[in-house]
């Protein structure tokens, strides 16, 4: 595509866009107010049986510094099923600026025992027996390297007061060191809670435009194939 037809395209395109952005019509003006949103940490959708419908991972209120995670053990049946929210092997997770108080909502989705507590990445990789001693005071799910939990959901709290890089980390022995656990970064210059995903992240820092475009970048920047 040349860049002209590019250009026209993108004008085109905005002008559409500013034509859809008209005044409401009667129909959406007689609509009721939105209701207003749900509280924080509002999780009606988890209850100990029955489906999971539409899960928040994460919910937060800036000004109070306060964050509600969900973290679902066994929510798909990646690394064997020892996974949170479908992610294992800190190869995604949370970032929480320092300070926040943490509001962490548990739920097994299987009927193999599983639990969560917050530990030292470093030793959440490595380490058979996590102990029953989490990083932060209150930071785990009862008795989570003896009984676990499974059809129950679990609440704990506790405030990210030191910076550092954690895992929200089963207490099973064996299972977070073969992969069930997720990352959980504490850092000051954040300024809001996020959830990321290392795959995404990394598709996205090595992002080669050129490689999703040739036709548009190929004539600029290579010379055309030598002529046989
Ligand atoms: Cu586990």
């Amino acid at each position: 595509m040349k860049l002209s037809h590019l250009y026209l395209s993108l004008t085109a395109l905005l002008a559409l866009n500013a034509a859809n952005a008209q005044a409401p019509t009667k129909e959406e003006k007689k609509a009721p107010a939105k209701a207003a949103a749900a509280p924080l940490c509002h999780d009606h959708a988890v209850t100990p049986k029955g489906k999971i419908k539409n899960p928040v991972f994460i919910s937060q209120d800036a000004k109070k510094k306060v964050v509600c995670v969900l973290i679902i053990a066994t929510f798909d049946k990646s690394n064997y099923g020892m996974n949170f929210n479908g992610l294992s092997k800190s190869l995604g997770g949370y970032e929480i600026p320092l300070g926040w108080k943490v509001k962490v909502t548990f739920k097994n989705n299987s009927a193999v025992p599983h639990s969560v507590m917050v530990m030292e990445e470093e030793l959440a990789a490595r380490k058979i027996n996590l102990g029953d001693t989490p990083y932060f005071d209150g930071a785990t799910t009862p008795k989570a390297n003896t009984v676990g939990t499974t059809s129950k959901v679990e609440k704990f709290e506790f405030t990210a007061d030191e910076e550092g890089e954690y895992a929200f980390a089963c207490g099973f022995p064996t299972h977070s060191a073969n992969g069930h656990r997720i990352y959980l970064k504490i850092d000051k210059k954040f300024t809001k809670a996020a959830m990321f995903y290392a795959d995404i992240e990394n598709e996205l820092n090595n992002f080669n435009i050129t490689e999703y475009f040739p036709d548009l970048f190929y004539p600029y920047y290579q010379s055309p194939p030598a002529q046989l």
